[in-house]
């Protein structure tokens, strides 16, 4: 008999990636891009995690739903991801706010970034609509998650993991049944409900959904037309499908995609400095938990095309020497030396500076004798020569953004300003 195949379900699926928020608690490192544009790993913007994870896991229809400081991210969208072509079962497609509805509209919540194009989203007619947002670092195989959906014939499956309950009031919180259906949902609870019998931990939303396209059209018409509602998924859409339907648990520990060189289940939300800078320097680990040198999961993105790095030592034969260090195309390190930090492309390393635990954004110079230390500089950034950062607590902190564990993030402007003083 011939070979019957069937198509995965990602193949009748949409991923709608939310990118549309301005993630405030990354200071300066957001105030002229959004959240999901932000670089992270040497290569990469933060939500390529996301648009990586829905390709690898065999999805070839996306939406992106922007809307905060979009320019820099819809920019690296049609760079990087337009590879998707109608006519092949597949679509790309970038959706701003206000440009549906009416010119001066933003979308009001999460709920509304979908409904205003639900058009668009039933004229593919995928059957299956994934919800995810573009601002988490993690590897994860949605099919895992699609399966289970049609398995337990769920309106909804959340994507959920365990938190330190104190953490929980960041997430929506839920209580599951035995089989991992959902019998509570509640979004920021002040006191965080914790799993039974493990007082410390709560069950997280990871603000993941799974809905057939259809239900999802009739519960988000549904909510446009409640003049109480938010339009918002965490608040509004999944308790009341809670209340009213069938809403089931999908645990990340089952679809979490690990390589061999890799441990736990892997998932930051990288929204504080702090977050962010911890979560580049980790990739510095001799085994990081998180692995981007899987070539079964590749983490796509745009990216220059870049000679290689080159190290090369000063008029007085002193080295420029790496240590421990992630080094990208186009960086240059002539006779400094850096240690436990992360270059992204096009960074020149000048004579006797050092870098410790460094997190250094495109085209950053760093001059002659300089020394930074525990430290994130923004994009194109100008190290002058013999500047010290992250020495002086108290200096530091009227210069740059200091947070209170002593990480500085450095911008442009900040540096200007140091020159006039
Ligand atoms: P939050 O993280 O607070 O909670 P929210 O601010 O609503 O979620 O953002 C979710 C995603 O949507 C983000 O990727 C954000 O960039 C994007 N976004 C926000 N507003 C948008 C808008 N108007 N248009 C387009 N995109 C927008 C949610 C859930 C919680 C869950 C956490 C997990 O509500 O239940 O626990 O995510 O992080
Ligand atoms: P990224 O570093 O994320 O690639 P850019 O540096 O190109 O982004 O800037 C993102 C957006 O912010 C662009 O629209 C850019 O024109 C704008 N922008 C950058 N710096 C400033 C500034 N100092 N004032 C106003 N707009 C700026």
């Amino acid at each position: 008999m011939a070979d019957r195949r069937v198509a995965p379900i990602s193949r009748d699926t949409m991923a709608y990636v939310l990118a549309g928020g301005r993630g405030s608690r990354l200071m300066e490192l957001t105030d002229d891009r959004a959240k999901p544009a932000v670089y992270f790993g040497g290569k990469s913007r933060i939500i390529d995690f996301a648009l990586s994870n829905a390709v690898n896991s065999g999805i070839r229809r996306i939406g992106v739903a922007t809307q905060y400081k979009a320019h820099s991210l819809i920019r690296h969208l049609h760079r990087g991801w337009n590879f998707l072509r109608p006519g092949r079962n597949e679509s790309f497609d970038v959706l701003p706010a206000s440009q549906r509805v009416s010119e001066d509209q933003w979308y009001a919540g999460t709920a509304d970034a979908v409904y205003q194009n639900i058009d668009i989203i039933e004229s593919y007619a995928p059957k299956y609509i994934v919800i995810l947002a573009g601002d988490h670092v993690y590897k994860m195989d949605y099919e895992i998650m699609l399966q289970q959906h049609v398995d337990t014939g769920a309106d909804v499956t959340v994507g959920c993991l365990e938190v330190p309950r104190m953490e929980a009031v960041g997430f929506g919180v839920m209580h599951v049944d035995e089989k991992g259906r959902i019998t509570d949902f509640i979004e920021k609870p002040a006191d965080p409900p914790s799993i039974p019998g493990r007082p410390d931990t709560a069950l997280a939303s990871m603000g993941i959904y799974v809905f057939n396209t259809e239900f999802l059209a009739d519960q988000l018409r549904r909510d446009a037309a409640d003049p109480m509602s938010s339009r918002d998924f965490g608040k509004d859409i999944v308790p009341h499908i809670v209340r009213h339907g069938t809403a089931w648990s999908h645990s990340f520990n089952t679809s979490v995609v690990r390589s061999a060189a890799e441990y736990g289940a892997y998932w930051r939300d990288v929204g504080t400095v702090e977050a962010y800078w911890q979560a580049n320097i980790d990739l510095t680990d001799v085994q990081p938990q998180l692995d981007i040198y899987d070539r079964d999961w590749p983490i796509w993105t745009y990216a220059d095309v870049t000679p290689p790095a080159k190290f090369v030592h000063d008029e007085d034969g002193r080295r420029g020497t790496a240590i421990s260090s992630l080094v990208s195309g186009d960086c240059i390190i002539s006779g400094g030396s850096l240690h436990r930090s992360l270059l992204f492309t096009g960074v020149r390393q000048n004579s006797y500076s050092k870098l410790d635990h460094a997190v250094v954004l495109p085209g950053c110079h760093i001059g002659r004798g300089a020394r930074v230390t525990k430290a994130v500089l923004d994009r194109g950034v100008h190290i002058p020569d013999g500047l010290v950062i992250g020495e002086d607590p108290e200096l530091d902190a009227q210069r740059f953004r200091r947070t209170a564990s002593g990480i500085c993030l450095v911008t442009k402007p900040m540096i200007d300003r140091l020159n006039y003083r």
